[in-house]
């Protein structure tokens, strides 16, 4: 009986973990997410024209880069912070910048490196050289091959130049299928996510696919409001009906030059500024969406200077900002915990560990977590995430703190998913809140975090700050 006792109070006696709820990531899903930031480069024929679409008839003899190395891009976006990179291998002009067997508009058609270059085998290399995640856009859309007009024949040649991408560069993580000017083209979409299976069954399908969702626009912003598990009803092989719910995490893509996917002689004027682009971190990154920002080679073949200084200067910001969780200087206690055992301990939440979380009892439809500095901080910066790997689950959230004896509201939100980050103007306060006020199933957190910004980042969010 003692001994019971005694393991029922060092925790040894297992509550069970709470069940999933709904539809939860996969491996791979789970990991993607975790990445967060990645780079789209948009290279090819067009980066030679100054046009975003070319159609389909420039000479091959027009790629002509004159220093390509795509090292230098990958080491750029590890730099950066990114941890994933995504690049076009054939954009709707139908160019392929690999030398593909199947047709014949590709680089072995053009002079450069004597018609021996190959732009995705050494951007893959390098991923892989650098631990970077690899990915590969290929335009369903092929404004060059005549093939196009006869469906079925042009289904089996992009299949062949799937099957070239996965067995020969990979491995692949993610296959970018863009929507673009496809309206009304019926391709085979279950044959090329077949093959994407039976090649590369780590590659998430992305935007037209079932693994990641596209957000909606091109301007690198997630709603407030966001769900990862979705109805949807693409051919899913193996899936009857098409997959019904699902979890589908979603990715904001933008260029840094504004309008422009592929680089422009004097497009350096449209450069995001710096405050554009934490603007567009905390607005995809900041509600749970992974940013995949494009920065666009040049005709050298080499990422622009300018760009890669914004780069930089934005994850030095983002690192100055996030770099130092003041929570972890503080103690934790929560309104429950998960059959008062150790192992949903709110301190799971600051120790850093993404296997650890925070939960109450099943029945819990409301919770808080209170975070005790034990005297007055300063912060500006407020985070959270919820477990996914058991789903998504907090639909509304506020953050209290208590200040000059008294408690108030400061930040009220919705969804929380993958991540939430609220930023405030700067609070002086001892105790900090997160509420959980409303929940589709109780609620389990990973991790929170208090920071205070960089004097580079001062933007306030445009949400409720209420004073009692
Ligand atoms: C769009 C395309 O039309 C653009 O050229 C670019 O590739 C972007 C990522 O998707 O729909």
């Amino acid at each position: 009986m003692l001994m019971l006792l005694g393991a029922v109070v060092s925790g040894i006696m297992a509550v069970a973990p709470p069940e999933p709820y709904g539809p939860v990531p996969t491996p791979e899903q789970l990991a993607w997410q975790r990445m967060e930031y990645g780079m789209f480069c948009h290279f090819g024929i067009n980066t030679f024209h100054n046009q975003e679409w070319t159609d389909g008839a420039k000479a091959p003899a027009t790629f002509l880069p004159t220093d390509f190395n795509g090292r230098q891009w990958v080491e750029a976006a590890k730099a950066a912070g990114m941890k994933y990179l995504v690049v076009t291998a054939k954009h709707h002009d139908g160019f392929a910048v690999y030398p593909t067997a199947h047709g014949d508009y590709n680089v072995k058609a053009s002079p450069w490196r004597g018609g021996r270059g190959d732009v995705v085998r050494e951007v893959a290399d390098a991923c892989h050289d650098l631990g970077m995640m690899f990915g590969v856009y290929l335009s369903p859309w092929d404004r060059h091959d005549p093939l196009y007009n006869d469906p079925p024949a042009y289904d089996e040649r992009f299949k062949a130049m799937l099957v070239e991408l996965l067995e020969h560069y990979g491995p692949v993580g993610e296959v970018w299928f863009d929507g673009a000017g496809s309206e009304g083209h019926v391709y085979d979409w279950e044959g090329y996510y077949a093959v994407i299976r039976e090649y590369a069954p780590q590659a998430l399908i992305a935007i037209c696919g079932p693994d990641i969702r596209w957000v909606g626009n091109e301007d690198g912003l997630a709603p407030d409001t966001l769900w990862n598990v979705h109805e949807i009803t693409l051919p899913i092989p193996g899936e009857e009906g098409g997959g019904a719910r699902r979890w589908w995490p979603s990715e904001c893509d933008v260029p840094i030059r504004k309008g422009q996917w592929f680089f422009h002689t004097r497009g350096e004027r449209n450069l995001r500024s710096l405050e554009e682009l934490l603007e567009i971190y905390y607005r995809s990154v900041g509600l749970g969406a992974a940013l995949l920002l494009n920065v666009s080679p040049d005709r050298r073949g080499l990422l622009p200077e300018a760009d890669t200084a914004r780069l930089l200067e934005l994850w030095s910001v983002i690192s100055e900002t996030f770099d130092k969780n003041l929570a972890k200087a503080a103690t934790a206690q929560a309104s429950h915990v998960r059959g008062n055992a150790r192992d949903y301990a709110p301190a799971n939440l600051l120790d850093g560990n993404t296997e650890t979380y925070w939960a109450p009892d099943d029945n819990a439809r409301w919770a808080w977590v209170e975070l005790d500095f034990g005297g007055e901080i300063v912060f500006d910066r407020f985070m959270a995430q919820e477990h996914i790997p058991l789903g998504q689950r907090v639909a509304a959230h506020e953050i209290h703190v208590f200040k000059d004896g008294a408690w108030r509201i400061v930040a009220k939100g919705t969804t929380i998913g993958y991540k939430r980050i609220h930023r405030l103007p700067a609070i002086k306060a001892s105790k900090i809140r997160l509420f959980l006020t409303e929940t589709k199933a109780a609620p389990v957190i990973e991790s929170v975090g208090v920071y205070k910004a960089s004097p580079r980042d001062l933007a306030v969010d445009m949400v409720l700050v209420q004073e009692p």
